[in-house]
């Protein structure tokens, strides 16, 4: 009876745990994948604090660059791993690979 007890607690408290670091933590990841040749998904919404993963799953070398937004970052020329970057400011970003024609993703942050 006693165990059970204990084990209840042990329950309960995870579980106010849980509860207070989601009411705390609004940022949340979101994972775009950068393939042969186009971004999964093509458009996504964020809000500021977010961190946008942009993952390398194909096969040819590929770029993430801000062309037109309220903030600019531009990652490396490559064909595997990520980037990432937190988005500080609120607005549309358009984002292209600039190796490939038409390759390219939007982004609204709030
Ligand atoms: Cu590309």
């Amino acid at each position: 009876m006693k165990r059970i007890t204990a084990a209840t607690a042990a329950i309960m408290m995870m579980m106010m745990a849980l509860l207070i670091s989601a009411g705390v933590a609004h940022a949340v990841d979101i994972n775009v994948s950068v393939n042969d040749n186009y971004f999964k998904p093509k458009k996504i919404s964020a809000v500021v604090g977010d961190v946008v993963i942009w993952k390398w799953d194909g096969y040819m070398a590929h770029n993430v660059v801000v062309t037109r937004g309220p903030q600019k970052f531009k990652s490396k020329i490559k064909s595997t791993g990520t980037f990432k970057r937190t988005i500080r400011k609120p607005g549309k970003y358009k984002i292209v690979c600039t190796l490939h024609a038409g390759m390219e993703m939007v982004l609204k942050a709030k």
